[in-house]
């Protein structure tokens, strides 16, 4: 049985950050960042048949074309999104009354719906990119004693040997993407490749205001890398924790990101919401495909 302690529920027994009760949730769910973005994919749903919101964790529940979707977002970073993807798994793989794990276990489709920067200049901005892998500097994942199993720890050693990655940032983990759910949402309309996770926005992604950053060069190493054909398409903060800790759970997640910012070629686009709204229809029309 696991300790109220650990396993936190509010006085109306939803999750104590997600203030959900396992019924409200979908099997299938839409992970944005932005709490704003929420009403923003639910005002295409059919119906929304729930909604709530605690801090940064916005939720919506509906349907789209008939599937039952939920719209959730997990504020930025990849701290938040180990709070989010273990209270989703509880609602549906631990009785919350018994408070212990069920015999029968369900496999979640996760889909994040973000923004990112490109690394390379041919993926412009406006484009989408759905993440092969999730490459995490955030060293959320190590947390964990059974991320090895889930790791491809060749891969994390050609980058580490590439970028010459200094180990006071720990060590970069990389993980796959489901590559059940990638069939239904990677067409010809969308780039492919690594992604790369940040545990903030500055000094981890490369970006020097007042201060300088340890690697000055890291961009351009991230750009360079290939291995086995795929190379670094993306910077975000989310992406590695999502594909780490939905692999080690047992639940199918696929990253998509908007392209906002070319960080090779310096440009922004010039219109964020118009990208961001071209994903969500690409994203929902993909997800109601049988
Ligand atoms: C930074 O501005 C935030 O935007 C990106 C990053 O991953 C980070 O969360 O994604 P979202 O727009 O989904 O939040």
């Amino acid at each position: 049985m696991i300790k109220e302690s650990e396993l936190i529920l509010n006085p109306d027994g939803s999750i104590y950050h997600l203030n959900l009760r396992p019924e409200q949730v979908a099997d299938t769910i839409i992970l944005v960042g932005d709490p704003n973005r929420v009403p923003r994919v639910s005002a295409y749903f059919d119906t929304i048949e729930f909604s709530t919101q605690k801090r940064e964790f916005c939720t919506h529940t509906g349907t789209y074309k008939g599937k039952r979707l939920t719209a959730l977002s997990t504020g930025i970073g990849p701290d938040n999104i180990d709070i989010v993807i273990n209270e989703l798994d509880a609602l549906f793989n631990i009785d919350l009354h018994t408070r212990k794990p069920k015999e029968q276990l369900t496999s979640l489709n996760i889909v994040r719906f973000g923004t990112s920067g490109s690394l390379q200049a041919d993926i412009p901005v406006d484009s989408f990119v759905l993440s092969s892998h999730g490459l995490g500097m955030d060293n959320m994942l190590h947390a964990y004693k059974d991320a090895p199993n889930v790791r491809e720890i060749a891969m994390e050693e050609a980058f580490m040997a590439h970028t010459q990655w200094n180990t006071d940032k720990g060590r970069p983990y990389i993980v796959g993407c489901g590559e059940t759910l990638k069939q239904q949402l990677l067409t010809d309309k969308v780039f492919e490749g690594i992604t790369g996770t940040a545990p903030g926005f500055y000094g981890p992604q490369g970006r020097m205001l007042r201060l300088p950053v340890q690697d000055p060069t890291l961009n351009d190493k991230l750009h360079s890398f290939n291995y086995k054909g795929y190379r670094m398409t993306n910077l975000e903060m989310e992406t590695s924790a999502i594909y780490g800790l939905s692999k080690l759970l047992g639940h199918q997640a696929v990253s998509l990101n908007a392209i906002i910012a070319n960080r090779a070629a310096g440009t922004f686009t010039k219109d964020t919401k118009k990208v961001v709204e071209n994903l969500i229809v690409y994203g929902l029309e993909q997800l109601a495909k049988k």
